[in-house]
């Protein structure tokens, strides 16, 4: 058994993410990181995979992070508090791999994300979300070869995974699993999720719970 599947620590995690959940700040540049008062746990991956639709799936909370089907939606670091008193933040990141957004605006993510993953102490785990019809592409394999270069760990979270077969699913999961067996920073389950008909979110928060509690 591992950990996110333990029925206390899932009870634990479900209670958490029902509770107080507050948006906290927007940070455009590093100078307007918050402090570093409790533990944060980050989401990464393409623009569009669903990282601002899962951050609200697990709260249950539809508007708490903007989402749109328009990639390049998330163009900040934006902190949420968890619990009262506050227990953890989670944080919503912009997307990498959107071709299309201006080249300036892409390199400003890109630094603002990469400086912020590498640099932060509070930083217990980053959640590289991936869409589970793809699978890992190129770009997601710089963010993995980053995360690992800097010894962040991290975790791979398959996403919109209503929009594929049992059967698909279980392949991606196997291969994905394979693809990041031996990277030293990752850790070693998948799990798959859907915003919206709420897979793999039980497991979830107890995962995001486990990564913010251990050491
Ligand atoms: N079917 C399905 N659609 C989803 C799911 N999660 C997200 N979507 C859709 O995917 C699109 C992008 O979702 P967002 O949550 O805004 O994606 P994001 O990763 O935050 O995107 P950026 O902020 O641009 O980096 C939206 O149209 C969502 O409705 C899911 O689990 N299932
Ligand atoms: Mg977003």
């Amino acid at each position: 058994m591992t950990d996110q599947d333990n029925p206390d620590l899932i009870e634990d995690a479900r209670k958490l993410f029902a509770g107080p959940i507050a948006f906290l700040k927007s940070a455009p540049d590093l100078k307007f990181l918050p402090d570093m008062a409790v533990n944060e746990v980050a989401f990464a991956g393409r623009s569009n995979v669903g990282k601002s639709s899962l951050l609200n799936a697990l709260t249950n909370r539809n508007g708490l992070a903007r989402t749109s089907n328009t990639p390049g939606r998330t163009q900040e670091l934006n902190f949420f508090d968890v619990g009262d008193p506050l227990r953890f933040r989670l944080v919503d990141m912009p997307g990498y791999g959107y071709a299309k957004a201006p080249k300036d605006m892409v390199k400003k993510w890109r630094f603002l994300v990469n400086d912020y993953l590498r640099g932060r102490a509070a930083l217990k785990r980053t959640l590289v979300l991936i869409d589970s019809r793809h699978g890992i592409k190129d770009v997601d394999t710089d963010m993995l070869d980053m995360l690992d270069g800097a010894a962040v760990s991290y975790r791979i979270v398959l996403t919109k995974a209503d929009k594929i077969k049992a059967s698909a699913l279980a392949a991606v999961t196997q291969q994905t699993a394979d693809a990041i067996r031996k990277r030293p920073a990752a850790h070693p389950d998948i799990i798959a999720t859907s915003s919206e008909k709420g897979m793999g979110l039980p497991e979830l928060r107890a995962a995001v719970l486990e990564s913010v509690t251990q050491g």
